[in-house]
């Protein structure tokens, strides 16, 4: 393998070692390489802290003078929570930049590699750029899009069914699935589920694995239903909780009760339902970069038919259950005509235990 595909790697790899924690900024990863020996290694390891250039060009085993710099994403040339990394590039005397992909983020984008060669620094970009842009899909989604990354999830049966008639749901799939879910909880900044699911099982909407990060949860709460004794409102000084509401048909007594119990509401300009779209404008103003969406199905619905689901993510069970009124996935209307299905593109598919989870992409016209 070529040596900067192979330091890239490397890259990609350490960066991998900051999901969950980076949010909203990119993971990043960055390797310094002298006369053919990795000589500092290092990535961005939390949102607020350094980036990886400055990581490992700060703790290096011998003087980076003269070495190689390989970095997933353009070095960035502004100051935001931290100084710029090209300034510290220039300051070691880095004699050649290897870059992935170039950032989006409209302070830096193109300036940084153009900084660096403004100061006689050859900078090569794009080296394994179509992984890098897909490891930091949510950052570059956030960036570009303006809004965030939207990833539906749901366990179902064989047949189609996330619960029995009855509405006994424990459990449709094995542990090593709901495992995998709470990965997505540990990465995904929060969670969304609609008030049905909250009032019917009190969830936590946490991440159930040690040393993870927990997602702010986000409840669908058009008329502020949720209950003040409910394992959300206990919580959320904890774990931060956000009910979204319509414009009306809620008590503002119940709104300031949420409120003194530490829940953020968030009023939106929905006349019966809470406006998905609006909201996730919201979220995105308040820089979370993406939402894993819960359900149930009702939610699942208006959630598609507002374009806001960007990826899904289907737990299969191979199991089936029947009753022509146990729930789906999806509910709503529907649509009427097989050709306007919501279609997936770049479809995944993972063995789990017995279960199967099937992930793809969903795009916008
Ligand atoms: C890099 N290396 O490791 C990261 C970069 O507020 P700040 O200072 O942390 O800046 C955040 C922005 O910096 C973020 O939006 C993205 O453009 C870039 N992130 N850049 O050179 C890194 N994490
Ligand atoms: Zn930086």
């Amino acid at each position: 393998m070529e040596d900067k595909i192979r330091y890239m790697r490397r890259a990609l790899e350490l960066a991998e070692q900051g999901r969950g924690w980076t949010s909203p900024n990119p993971m990043v990863g960055c390797v310094v390489v002298k006369e053919g020996r990795i000589i500092s290694e290092d990535y961005h390891h939390r949102c607020g802290e350094f980036h990886a250039e400055r990581n490992a060009l700060t703790y290096c085993a011998e003087d980076p003078a003269d070495a190689d710099l390989y970095v997933t994403l353009e070095p960035c040339c502004h100051y935001g929570k931290t100084p710029p990394c090209t300034d510290i590039i220039i300051e070691k005397k880095i004699r050649h930049v290897y870059v992935g992909a170039m950032d989006s983020n409209p302070l830096v984008a193109g300036k940084g590699v153009q900084i660096l060669r403004d100061h006689g620094i050859p900078v090569e970009t794009g080296i394994l750029a179509e992984e890098c842009r897909r490891q930091n899909e949510v950052f570059f989604h956030y960036m570009e899009k303006n809004r965030p990354f939207g990833v539906m999830k749901y366990a179902m049966t064989l047949d189609g069914k996330i619960a029995c008639a009855g509405g006994d749901s424990r459990w449709v799939t094995g542990e090593a699935a709901r495992r995998h879910v709470h990965e997505l909880r540990g990465y995904y900044r929060s969670i969304m589920a609609g008030i049905g699911t909250v009032l019917a099982d009190d969830p936590m909407l946490n991440c159930r694995i040690p040393g993870r990060r927990n997602p702010v949860r986000v409840v669908c709460d058009s008329r502020l239903r949720l209950p003040l004794e409910s394992r959300l409102v206990q919580t959320a000084g904890e774990i931060p909780v956000i009910a979204a509401c319509a414009a009306a048909g809620w008590d503002p007594e119940k709104k300031r009760a949420l409120e003194a119990a530490g829940v953020t509401v968030i009023v939106t300009g929905g006349e019966e339902m809470t406006d998905l779209a609006e909201l996730m404008q919201e979220l995105h103003r308040r820089e979370i970069d993406s939402v894993l969406m819960e359900g149930g199905g009702r939610m699942h619905a208006a959630a598609l038919a507002a374009g806001i689901v960007d990826k899904v993510y289907a737990y299969i069970a191979p199991k089936m259950v029947g009753g022509a009124d146990a729930p789906s996935p999806v509910e709503g209307a529907g649509i009427r005509k097989m050709a306007d299905a919501a279609a997936l593109h770049d479809v995944e598919i993972l063995r789990l235990g017995e279960d199967w989870c099937l992930s793809g992409y969903l795009s916008h016209k």
